[in-house]
């Protein structure tokens, strides 16, 4: 910890996949970046002891604990990082700010539109004491996507008419995956939808500044059973033998209104065979369009329709100058970011504005938003494809 930095101490419950990565993202950015407060990996939480006590020895964490209620009421606890399934976001993040704490809640940032909103309003209460809560949209901090905002904001692209927003994996091609939490409504909340689609609409309205005030889409599952673990809560483990339902979507496909009049594809696949991790955003405008793809995160390509028509082309542009957001405080031009380092960018942009005392975007209120997108494409595949209206939070530009 730098000589005269005060220390952040941080509880984080939960320890999958996203603990890794926030953990990461806890013990780099100190390292990276200049902070006022030095983040301090207190206390990582987890209801299976032993599994938690390997996660805070491998991850680095000073204690571990089985009792979320206890942690989060605890004096020298400044921050709560929640990375458990969306079901109980509500539950501990509410807990944690009437506690005074700060927290840092992965997306979606609830499992319905009421949870949300009783964390929104939460969230407000707390902002009034200087508490500040954030969700992890964690791809608003890749420098590419950080950077095509700015183009956006700068005209660079005249008025927007059109946007493709797609997130695709194949994980779920092989009907033989097992049935983890992801794949249970009661933990997940839905399914490609909410576990990535839910990335594709913030970016899209995060890179736009423009929020979608109507949708219309279907859902579909393809494989309605899958091998059940033996662990206890379905959360991780091996088969037992035994199928049980899936209760979530495979794929989510929807058009959408954006309050401009710019119009949305989107489509979240967790089963488009091939794509790994390919979360793409194309937005094109009066004056120019612009590309990106996760699977090559460090460029963006850029199209300038205002130049002579005879060098005109999509540009690949290296977001990885020392001008580029966050690129400042890493590596050299060329020389390459991956997944992990915006979860380090992602814990400068929080403690930044903790430490200047100013709410951190995104915000509860637009975890909210997100959340109302997701909900009326829901209720629009029920319907037949109907329009629905996601009622914009006013708060979110
Ligand atoms: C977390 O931000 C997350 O959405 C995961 O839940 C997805 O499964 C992952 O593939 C992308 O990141």
């Amino acid at each position: 910890m730098p000589e005269f930095s005060r220390p952040l101490r941080v509880a984080m419950i939960g320890h999958g996949f996203m603990g890794a990565a926030h953990s990461q993202g806890w013990r780099v950015a100190p390292r990276v970046f200049d902070l006022a407060s030095s983040p301090v990996m207190q206390v990582i939480v987890g209801r299976n002891s032993p599994a938690v006590a390997a996660a805070a020895a491998k991850w680095g964490w000073a204690e571990h604990s089985v009792d979320w209620r206890d942690v989060v009421e605890r004096d020298d606890i400044d921050v709560v990082d929640i990375v458990t399934p969306g079901n109980s976001h509500a539950e501990i993040a509410v807990a944690a700010l009437a506690a005074g704490k700060h927290v840092l809640c992965e997306k979606p940032l609830a499992n319905s539109v009421e949870e949300a909103i009783v964390m929104a309003d939460a969230s407000r209460c707390a902002a009034e004491r200087g508490i500040f809560s954030m969700v992890g949209f964690t791809y608003r901090r890749v420098p590419a996507i950080a950077f095509a905002r700015e183009l956006v904001r700068e005209g660079k692209l005249g008025d927007l008419r059109q946007v493709r927003a797609e997130y695709l994996q194949d994980w779920l091609v092989d009907p033989e995956a097992l049935l983890t939490w992801r794949m249970k409504k009661e933990f997940a909340g839905s399914g490609a939808l909410g576990d990535i689609g839910a990335h594709a609409i913030d970016l899209a309205q995060f890179v736009t500044g423009d929020p979608i005030e109507a949708v219309s889409g279907i859902l579909r599952t393809f494989v309605s059973e899958r091998p059940v673990l033996e662990a206890p809560h379905g959360l991780s483990g091996t088969a037992s033998g035994q199928r049980g339902e899936v209760t979530v979507d495979d794929l989510a496909l929807f058009t959408g209104r954006f309050r401009s009049g710019a119009l949305g594809s989107f489509e979240a696949s967790r089963m488009r065979t091939g794509r790994k991790n390919a979360l793409r955003l194309e937005i094109s405008g009066s004056l120019g369009s612009i590309s990106f793809d996760l699977e090559r995160q460090n460029s963006l390509q850029f199209y300038d329709a205002t130049a002579r028509s005879t060098t005109r082309g999509f540009t690949e542009i290296l977001v990885t100058e020392p001008g580029h957001p966050y690129l400042s405080g890493w590596w050299p031009a060329g020389h390459m970011l991956g997944y992990d380092h915006s979860f380090s960018n992602q814990v400068f942009d929080f403690v930044s504005a903790i430490d200047a005392g100013k709410q951190p975007r995104p915000s509860f209120d637009e975890g909210l938003q997100v959340q109302r997108v997701l909900a009326a494409v829901d209720e629009s595949s029920d319907s037949g494809s109907a329009w629905i209206s996601t009622i914009p939070v006013p708060a979110f530009a």
